[in-house]
């Protein structure tokens, strides 16, 4: 007897019979994509558009290494793209850097797409999880180490130096410590860091691009260890740079700081470190607050709530603004030389000034106490961060 095929509708939870396939899986020649209505296509839409995503970053990746001869760098890898400043990603990215089987893995590291499970999980509820003492230690712990991390980090930039070369020390110092990088293969990303130079605002990719005199690059370091990720990142000068960098990162720095400061337990206290970094920022212009909110969930962790959402939770008078002793959270303000505008390169990571001025940012991870803010990615052998030492 001959087989009948039938599909079934690829929207979880749904089996209905699928006759519908997705034109632009047709398109790029992924193979399956049924759905058995428009409406389990639109419900499927922000899950399925990364299928589109991963076959087009496969296929750019094979141009590349076609176009690339061995040895050469190729800074033009987008035919057509406008960029927005002077700087162009330096392909081709050395290949996937492996994490030894004894390191614990969060749950996105063996995903196709680099979701996650825990984490989607979470989407919707706004309580942010009370830490227990055994969850602040954990917090500490993975805080402290992700802060030695990053000082390796610190201790190589200078000219001629790759962000490619960091990354490398980066994870292997990860692992040296028995954490997985978290960054690796989050919704597919990459590398073990990013590394954001200049006009880069975010989540730039290392790769073969030497460091320049006069830059400024930003390193984000996050660790993953036993269910809790440590997450922080600083702004560094590359040699001598101009006056215009200095005010900029010195004003981001201060942003953090004064927005720390400002968290209290039991106030409105996010709305008023959201009020901190506005003041602080003064005449220029800002990219956005980037308060992101984790919450710890099944002992994997995080969401991260964009601070928009959770300022109009706060307006609304909903508990989740009221900050208690045991949350913890990120703060990481963002601050552009010219306007917040930004765009993101075809690479589908990289987030760059639409002026191709440039941006700088800082983050700590925080855990909130009866008396204020404890600042778990401190550095613990100096009360200043690396750019005042730079020059
Ligand atoms: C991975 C995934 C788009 C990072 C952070 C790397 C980047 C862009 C998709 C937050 C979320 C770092 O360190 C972070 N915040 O401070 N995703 C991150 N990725 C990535
Ligand atoms: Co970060």
């Amino acid at each position: 007897m001959a087989a009948v095929e039938t599909r079934v509708c690829e929207t979880d939870g749904c089996s209905s019979e699928a006759k519908l396939q997705c034109p632009t899986c047709i398109k790029l020649g992924i193979q399956g994509s049924y759905f058995c209505s428009q409406e389990c296509f639109k419900g499927s839409w922000a899950t399925h558009k990364l299928l589109h995503k991963k076959a087009k970053d496969e296929k750019a990746k094979r141009e590349v290494s076609s176009w690339t001869v061995e040895g050469d760098i190729n800074t033009d890898p987008w035919a057509g793209y406008r960029y927005t400043g002077k700087l162009r990603p330096h392909y081709p990215l050395m290949p996937t850097r492996p994490v030894p089987s004894y390191i614990q893995r969060p749950d996105y590291a063996d995903h196709p797409l680099g979701m996650s499970e825990s984490e989607q999980a979470l989407k919707g509820t706004s309580q942010i999880k009370l830490l227990s003492s055994e969850d602040v230690e954990g917090m500490r712990l993975v805080c402290r180490l992700a802060r030695e991390v990053l000082d390796i980090a610190a201790s190589m930039i200078k000219p001629g130096v790759t962000t490619e070369e960091i990354d490398h020390a980066v994870h292997l110092a990860c692992i040296a410590r028995n954490c997985y990088p978290s960054p690796l293969n989050y919704y597919n990303f990459p590398k073990s860091c990013c590394t954001s130079v200049n006009e880069v605002i975010c989540h730039g990719i290392p790769d073969r691009r030497p460091l320049q005199e006069g830059d400024i690059v930003n390193v984000d370091i996050t660790l993953y260890r036993n269910g809790y990720h440590g997450d922080l990142n600083e702004t560094f000068f590359v040699g001598e740079v101009d006056d215009g960098a200095r005010k900029l990162v010195q004003t981001t720095y201060e942003c953090l700081m004064q927005a720390i400061d400002a968290g209290q337990p039991q106030l409105h206290s996010l709305m008023c470190m959201g009020d901190e970094i506005f003041t602080q920022v003064g005449g220029m212009e800002m990219k956005e607050y980037d308060i992101f909110v984790y919450q710890l969930f099944n002992s994997t962790l995080l969401v991260l709530l964009p601070f928009e959402i959770f300022f109009s939770l706060i307006s609304e008078n909903k508990a989740v603004g009221v900050m208690k002793s045991g949350h913890v959270f990120t703060i990481e303000p963002m601050i552009c030389e010219g306007g917040w505008q930004d765009e993101t390169w075809p690479d589908g990571w990289t987030a760059v000034t639409r002026d191709g001025k440039r941006s700088a940012q800082f983050e700590h991870t925080l855990l909130v106490t009866d008396t204020g803010c404890e600042i778990l990615t401190r550095r613990l052998d100096s009360a200043r961060p690396h750019f005042m030492s730079q020059f």
